[in-house]
């Protein structure tokens, strides 16, 4: 069997166990004691002169391999290229980015220089797997080194419409560098149709069912929907119902009625809209002052890029305008918390909770949808309020389906789930459930991985 190596922006190393490792974490390392191999990617530090060389930790389950990024290269390709014009931009932000010619150069030479640590490492039958838009050029690099082996790549956030991506000066290298992969996996149909889409009229590409042919080269592409380990996810929330934490937090709303969301504190996410939906609820639903709690936990994330600073100001004055207006001496509506929680603390959490709130403006896929299905009490389940731009929604239709931008529409599914009727929560919950569990994370894997195994090879991918 053909070796795997794994390459990510942050590799999650075997020291972050149990709880704290998320799905994702969990069903690269599987991978990666079944196949043997490698997994390659940033280190997380920055040092003033970051080397050359790989710190190399082996394990029986295979090996870990990371390098620094110098601060210039952690300003230009990470902060800069990569988190403040490609993820804005990929999410629909056209007003969000911040685009610099230098930092693309950054982008590009951080993705030129960990592919020359990366290329001696490979051995000629390994099967390279390459994650998410910080590394799209891989390929590109890795071939120019004289590396034949097979290729693939899975975007975890949105491809946008051709619309969106011509706004980015060099979109054409970027798509170019996307060609030079042997199999560009996608979360949702909408999204291979959004790359299609470019091909056939930007780059006067050929496209097919399951294929693209562009740039001189023919490669496989496909929707593979991102999963959890639904299994694991339901019965680490039966655990946690009975823990302390859970305990204290059902003590705390004194017999009131708990909405949740989580979501890492990103302008994708749509947690403002998501506050004033809670506020407008409120105003128009009297009967909800005083039943009702809104917990939003959101830990902080990309704290060096300044939007997200903004946003976080933002949502402050939010939670603070709401519970300055409704709050009671015993009451307040909005609970704001901006730190992480363990996952098992959070299955708990979520199952405690009526309502999940995932209301996205646009999401690749959303895994906090299906934590949140997965962690439900069968026998009363709680309702999912879920954005129609998460990838999610192409699985979930037993979810309230909602356009986050519409506030009274939110606030009138947040109405609708907290009177919805057991009956229907059970029924709309077990078609999801399903779902939940027939797509988990070890089908995601092993699906895309037997794609790219299956993928002709370089020799004989030349366009016809
Ligand atoms: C990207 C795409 C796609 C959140 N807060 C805490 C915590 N989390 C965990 C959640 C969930 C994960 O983080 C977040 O995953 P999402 O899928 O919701 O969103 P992104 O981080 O934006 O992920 C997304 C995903 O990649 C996978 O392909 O679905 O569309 O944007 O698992 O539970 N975990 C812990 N404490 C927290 O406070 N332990």
């Amino acid at each position: 069997m053909a070796r795997l190596v794994i390459v990510s922006n942050r590799v999650a190393l075997p020291r972050e166990r149990g709880a704290r490792a998320g799905g994702l974490a969990v069903a690269l390392r599987e991978a990666l004691a079944k196949h043997g191999g490698l997994w390659f990617g940033w280190s997380g530090e920055t040092s003033a002169e970051a080397s050359d060389t790989p710190r190399v930790l082996r394990t029986p389950q295979g090996a870990y391999a990371t390098l620094d990024l110098s601060e210039a290269e952690h300003a230009g390709f990470y902060v800069g290229f990569a988190n403040s014009t490609l993820w804005p931009l990929f999410h629909y932000r056209l007003g969000l980015i911040d685009f610099r010619r230098a930092a693309f150069e950054a982008y590009l030479g951080v993705n030129r220089r960990f592919a020359a640590a990366l290329a001696p490492m490979v051995e000629p039958d390994d099967l390279v797997w390459v994650h998410d838009y910080h590394f799209i050029p891989m390929a590109t690099k890795l071939r120019k080194l004289g590396l034949r082996n097979r290729i693939g790549f899975f975007l975890h956030i949105p491809f946008p419409a051709k619309e969106v991506l011509t706004a980015l000066p060099g979109h054409e290298r970027l798509v170019a560098d996307l060609c030079a992969y042997d199999l560009v996996g996608f979360q949702t149909q909408g999204d291979v149709e959004a790359f299609q889409g470019y091909i056939a009229s930007e780059a006067g590409g050929r496209v097919g069912d399951g294929w693209v042919e562009a740039f001189g080269r023919r490669l496989r592409v496909g929707a593979f929907p991102i999963g959890i380990d639904a299994e694991a996810f339901a019965e680490a929330a039966v655990k946690a119902a009975a823990s302390e934490e859970t305990q204290r937090l059902k003590d705390s709303l004194a017999g009131r009625r708990l909405m949740i969301g989580v979501d890492r504190l990103d302008h994708s996410k749509g947690l403002p809209k998501r506050f004033e939906a809670f506020q407008e609820l409120l105003g128009t639903h009297p009967e909800h002052r005083g039943k009702v709690t809104f917990m939003q936990i959101a830990p902080i994330s990309r704290g060096e890029v300044a939007q997200y600073r903004t946003l976080r100001r933002e949502l402050e004055g939010l939670a603070g305008r709401i519970n300055g207006k409704y709050a009671e001496f015993d009451w307040a509506p909005v609970r704001y918390l901006n730190r992480a929680f363990v996952r098992t603390t959070l299955a708990g959490f979520y199952r405690f909770a009526c309502v999940g709130l995932v209301t996205p403006l646009r999401d690749g896929m959303n895994l906090v949808a299906k934590e949140y299905v997965a962690a439900q009490d069968p026998a009363d389940p709680g309702v999912l309020i879920l954005s129609r731009f998460a990838g999610a929604a192409r699985e979930l239709d037993g979810a309230l389906i909602v356009n986050p931008f519409d506030i009274d529409q939110l606030a009138a599914a947040m109405h609708r789930a907290l009177r919805m009727p057991l009956d229907e929560r059970r029924a709309r919950w077990s078609g999801m459930m399903d779902i939940v569990r027939r797509h988990d994370i070890t089908h995601w894997r092993e699906t895309f991985m037997a794609a790219l195994i299956a993928a002709p090879p370089v020799s004989s991918a030349a366009a016809a």
